[in-house]
């Protein structure tokens, strides 16, 4: 479980990631100069502001009754001058800084190796230069909040380095809009402290449109060093040890988003962090991560590949060859980066995860909630990583007030609305641009909240955490319905994720009523809420308005043309058949209100509208290919699974494994690794049927054996198989509390089991 390389990181994309949740690094692995770039998880432009558009309200009946007349054109064009929020854009996520060792040698460097151990979460460099072997390794640690550097050599005395900590200097790099990537918008100092500390601190300068006054995030970054031996002295740019048998660098970072003195919360984490030993920051670190990491493993069976470079191994998986031992590899990295990113009580990984090197990024490294940000998430539950899926949980949860505020003004409605992207303070706004007309981002993450209380059957979470939440997102979904042309409920505006659709006069257009994937979220948070109120026994006067909700909703609708499943209730010519969202996908999945055998004719619908995608160049992101391949899953189309994650790996994947979106993102990494769990276990109760645990529902032919150990189920079910020629040889299911479920093997029904808590089920 080690990506290595036999070269430095030529670039970030090649560079190798450490992260701890709120501290994330990216290490280049350099011999004479290593580059660490690093993260803290709220370093964020911008500010919390009201955004909220007093004119939206006026003109939504203008835009209702528009649509409703087939003028979706004139609907659009109030759409875009009423219906945004103001201001509508957010600000970017960016890098904390970097910290720059240099070190000279004579002699030419041999044995070079880079490597990122997924089971301890180091990255480690090591070489030779001259007779001396030098070794660095670095790790973030999330028990101790810093992210800690190790240079040993195993010579005593050989040692020698000057240490830079620095923000915002590397060369201009032009982004598509023409702005400097790098350009720093601070307010910064930088000086030494002590005889063995140096740090920057200061203040994102965020005044944009005329503002005077700065409010951005105060951020500070401190490094301490700790020679074994030698000496360290202290320069006005830099740290410069000589002469030491080691040295242990600790590198804190923080900001006030919390109301904490960010210089204070750094201070705090190097002085507890400098009473341990390097040894014992280590041992706390490793064990902190295994306890999470070491519950699911993974062998895809295939050749032992591991001498070969990762670079080497990912270039000719793009060249043709199967290496299914790179897909478990890239598996497990799906869980090693999303523990890296996501930790309880951090906020939630962002489109980069936490690692980003830019101060502008693409897409502001942002959290996109039609798609992105779940899709960020597919992955924790099955592969029991349940305690990171809480920061998503957290963050919904800050969202709620201010989308309130947004559902009254924007829309007149109770309950609470996020729209398409937000950031850290708190943005629930239409923004962006016309997709960000889309009042469903809120309605889907709900979604989390469920699937979290179905694989842990945590009574107290669904009460306390997910209730309130689900019944605020369902409020305002009952609002904003309205009736549609059919007597049926729609939502109107309505838009399929960033897809446009030619209208009966030949113009391009956006929105439209009822938008399948509209529809089909509003199944999956009404069916979700109502089962909700009936556990907890609570709200029964508003679970009978969302069943009669859900029976007056528009049906899904099947094209009489060409038998494919409707994007949209009109069956519109589409300008791009090939485009990246397949929205209408959502009810297979992540949703299961169709599935292969309860709704056959809309499930062979859907898959002649996922075939059509394709055919026109669909998949063609990272993350929409990984979609893909867990829609292919659910389909129980191992071969196309197997085919898609090929895929993934041969045209959307970075050097160092990251998603290439393009550019990096990391989502793709995350549904990828969601994808492989999705082949082996499913685990569903249709239509409030009897839980179907699925056990290799899509195994693909080019895995014939292997072994999978730990995955989750929906129902408190820990699963551990193994096959041999493509056939289960053997499995156990292991249940954390009462269950009955029907069982299913690759395809077979194996009839209905019953489990007490602690029990296992041995196939
Ligand atoms: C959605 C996608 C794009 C990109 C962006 C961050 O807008 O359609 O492909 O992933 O999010």
């Amino acid at each position: 479980m080690k990506l290595w390389y036999d070269k430095p990181a030529p670039d970030w994309n090649s560079a190798l990631p450490v992260g701890c949740g709120k501290l994330g690094a990216m290490v280049f692995g350099g011999t004479e100069t290593e580059r660490i770039q690093f993260n803290e998880e709220s370093v964020w432009d911008g500010h919390p502001q009201e955004c909220a558009n007093p004119a939206a309200l006026e003109h939504l009946p203008e835009v209702r009754r528009l649509i409703f007349a087939g003028k979706n054109r004139e609907a659009e064009e109030l759409c875009g001058k009423y219906l945004l929020g103001n201001p509508f854009e957010i600000q970017s996520y960016q890098s904390l800084g970097d910290l720059f060792i240099a070190q000279s040698f004579s002699n030419e460097v041999t044995e070079y190796r880079r490597e990122l151990d997924l089971e301890t979460a180091i990255a480690t460099t090591s070489f030779v230069a001259g007779d001396v072997r030098f070794t660095r390794e670095v790790f973030a640690s999330a028990p101790d909040n810093v992210i800690v550097v190790r240079l040993s050599a195993n010579k005593p005395s050989s040692v020698n380095c000057v240490i830079r900590l620095t923000r915002g200097e590397l060369p201009a790099r032009v982004g598509w809009d023409g702005k400097d990537m790098f350009a720093p918008n601070h307010e910064f100092r930088r000086y030494a402290e002590g005889d063995d500390s140096f740090l920057f601190s200061g203040q994102i300068d965020d005044r944009r449109n005329g503002e005077t006054e700065i409010r951005g995030l105060r951020f500070a970054s401190h490094i301490k060093a700790v020679a074994d031996s030698g000496s360290l002295h202290v320069g006005d740019d830099s740290l410069t040890i000589v002469g030491a048998d080691a040295i242990t660098i600790l590198l804190s970072g923080a900001t006030n988003y919390r109301d904490v003195d960010a210089d204070f919360a750094c201070r705090q984490a190097i002085q507890h962090a400098s009473l341990k030993s390097f040894e014992a920051l280590k041992s706390v670190h490793i064990a902190d991560h295994q306890k999470y990491f070491s519950r699911v493993t993974l062998n895809l069976g295939g050749a032992n590949k591991s001498e070969t470079p990762t670079d080497v191994r990912l270039q000719a998986v793009r060249e043709g060859a199967e290496d299914p031992g790179l897909l478990a590899l890239y598996f497990q990295y799906g869980r090693y980066l999303l523990l890296g990113a996501s930790r309880a009580g951090t906020l939630p990984a962002n489109l980069q995860g936490i690692w980003n090197e830019y101060m502008i990024a693409p897409w502001e490294s942002d959290y996109h909630t039609n798609i992105n940000v779940q899709m960020n998430y597919w992955p924790a539950e099955v592969c029991a990583l349940q305690e990171s899926h809480t920061a998503l949980f957290d963050f919904i949860e800050s969202l709620v007030p201010s989308g309130r505020h947004t559902a009254q003004m924007h829309y007149g409605c109770r309950g609470s609305v996020v729209h398409h992207i937000s950031d850290i303070f708190g943005f629930t706004v239409p923004a962006d641009g016309m997709c960000g007309i889309w009042p469903m981002g809120l309605a889907w993450l709900c979604q989390h909240l469920w699937q979290h209380y179905e694989f842990g059957g945590d009574t107290a979470f669904l009460e306390k955490k997910a209730y309130p939440i689900l019944t605020e997102a369902s409020r305002f979904i009952c609002d904003f319905l309205v009736e549609g042309p059919d007597g049926y409920l729609v939502t109107n505006p309505s838009h399929s994720p960033e897809n446009t659709f030619i209208a009966p006069d030949g113009s391009r257009c956006w929105f439209t009523y009822a938008a399948t994937m509209d529809l089909m979220i509003i199944h999956d948070l009404l069916t979700h809420t109502i089962a909700a109120s009936a556990i907890l026994n609570a709200d029964a006067e508003f679970r009978a308005e969302m069943q009669e909700t859900l029976t007056r909703l528009q049906p899904l609708k099947i094209s009489p043309t060409d038998g494919r499943l409707q994007e949209w209730p009109v069956d519109y010519e589409e300008p791009e058949p090939g485009h990246r969202h397949i929205s209408h996908a959502f009810g297979l999945h992540p949703g299961n209100q169709l599935t292969l055998r309860g709704t056959p004719e809309l499930t062979a619908a859907l898959r002649k509208s996922l075939e059509f995608r394709l055919s026109h160049g669909g998949g063609h992101t990272g993350w929409s290919r990984a979609w893909i391949a867990n829609i292919y899953a659910r389909l129980e189309d191992g071969n196309a699974v197997h085919h898609h994650l090929s895929q993934l790996l041969a045209k959307s994947t970075l050097p160092n494994l990251f998603d290439d979106h393009p550019p990096m993102q990391m989502d793709g990494n995350w549904g990828g690794t969601a994808a492989v769990a999705e082949m082996l276990l499913q685990s569903h109760a249709f239509d409030g049927a009897l839980r179907e645990i699925h056990l290799l529902p899509a195994l693909p032919a080019a895995y014939p054996d292997g072994e999978v150990t730990g995955l989750r189920a929906r129902g408190g079910l820990t699963v551990d198989i193994i096959w041999q020629g493509g056939k289960i040889t053997s499995a156990h299911l292991t249940a954390s509390q009462d269950i009955e479920f029907a069982l299913r093997v690759q395809g077979e029904a194996q009839g209905r089991h019953h489990l007490s808590a602690g029990a296992v089920l041995t196939l």
